[in-house]
């Protein structure tokens, strides 16, 4: 089936005039949809789910269709009290009424609808982009806390558990490929000693866990900057997208992938890594805009975290970028052959930075 007749198995007005690739995202095929009457013309977003990734498509659509039901619900309760118009992707539904569609070769599709008028960027622009990226996540993880987090489904099962990715790196390194891949290069084999270096503090945040200190909330899972949306009219941020995470999870997971994305301006795909850097001007603007929305359900160990978290998910994004090119990439899209070592690497030259400026960080997180 082609990407045009499966978005026509969506309730959608109007015939599909067009589907157009769009190149996001390390995980699903995303497309956008243009459908016309003959007066009017809609837009929408249509996404084939990676199964590879996700091995339940239908619990990853079940934990969305509730969690964007909830939220909607939430936003349109608070609309008239709010300082903007807050949005959120809403699941469309099949012809047939389901949430998504499933074609001959068992792949699964949804349909979302679009926030337009709205951009998301690569990499961040300015300390008022950071601002903002903060908001808007302190704003979601508010507005569904209080969803019973036992009614969303693991869907992706040891998912930011650091511990868990170390694991599986150390069975990876010792087949064959991986070991050619690491005599092949100084800069496999540097990330490699840097992993080694730090395995005892892969455990820091699943540890408080099983203390009690830290608790188990429903999470965004993946808040990096290019799921960000910025009004193009006001210039503020206005709806998280990519809700395929949103899962049972610590809230820490959020804080430390929002602050390695978003802190960093050279983004993560840059080749040369000289510009890559924790720029702290931007940290303390996220941080500001994230406290505003958040202050009121975090705890003191919540907080006490923080620092931790965020060197944490940038190690944890180099350990799996990394296992990845040791494993012949598998899961992250490449495009290129040393794709996924040279995110790696990007990422180990974030942590190097954020290690540096533990001090700094601190005092940041602590003046917010
Ligand atoms: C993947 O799908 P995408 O590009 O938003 C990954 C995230 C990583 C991110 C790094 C399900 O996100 O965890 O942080 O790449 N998503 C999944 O760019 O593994
Ligand atoms: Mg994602």
């Amino acid at each position: 089936m082609t990407p045009e007749s499966i978005a026509a198995e969506f309730e959608v007005t109007g015939q599909v005039v067009t589907v157009l690739n769009i190149d996001t995202g390390n995980v699903n095929d995303t497309y956008r949809v243009i459908t016309r009457t003959s007066y009017s013309e809609t837009q929408f977003v249509l996404q084939r789910i990676n199964h590879n990734v996700f091995p339940k498509p239908d619990l990853v659509m079940s934990n969305m269709r509730a969690i964007t039901d909830y939220a909607h619900k939430r936003l349109n309760e608070q609309a008239s009290k709010s300082n903007r118009i807050w949005q959120l992707p809403l699941v469309m539904k099949t012809r047939d009424g389901k949430d998504f569609f499933v074609d001959a070769e068992g792949n699964y599709w949804r349909a979302l609808s679009m926030i337009s008028s709205a951009t998301s960027h690569e990499q961040v622009l300015n300390v008022e982009h950071a601002h903002e990226a903060g908001y808007v996540l302190g704003h979601f993880q508010k507005t569904i806390a209080d969803f019973p987090v036992d009614q969303l489904g693991d869907t992706l099962p040891g998912f930011h558990v650091t511990p868990t990715y170390l694991a599986h790196h150390d069975t990876v390194v010792q087949t064959d490929y991986a070991q050619d891949r690491l005599k092949g290069s100084s800069e496999a084999r540097r990330v490699e000693a840097y992993i080694q270096e730090r395995r005892d503090f892969a455990s820091v945040l699943e540890d408080a866990r099983e203390r009690g200190e830290l608790k188990v909330r429903p999470i965004h899972g993946d808040p990096k900057i290019t799921n960000i949306m910025i009004d193009d009219i006001t210039g503020k941020g206005t709806a998280i997208i990519d809700l395929d995470t949103v899962k049972p999870g610590l809230i820490h997971y959020d804080i430390g992938d929002g602050v390695r994305s978003a802190c960093n301006p050279a983004g993560e795909e840059v080749k040369d890594l000289r510009d890559v850097v924790i720029d702290l001007d931007s940290f303390e603007a996220l941080m500001k805009g994230y406290q505003k929305q958040a202050r009121e359900f975090l705890t003191d160990a919540d907080q006490h975290y923080m620092y931790d978290s965020i060197r944490l998910l940038t190690f944890e994004l180099v350990i799996r970028f990394f296992s990845d090119y040791l494993a012949g990439d598998v899961y992250f899209k490449t495009d290129y052959e040393s794709h996924n070592l040279n995110r790696a690497r990007v990422q180990m030259k974030l942590c190097e930075s954020i290690e540096a400026r533990e001090s700094m960080i601190r005092r940041i997180l602590d003046s917010v």
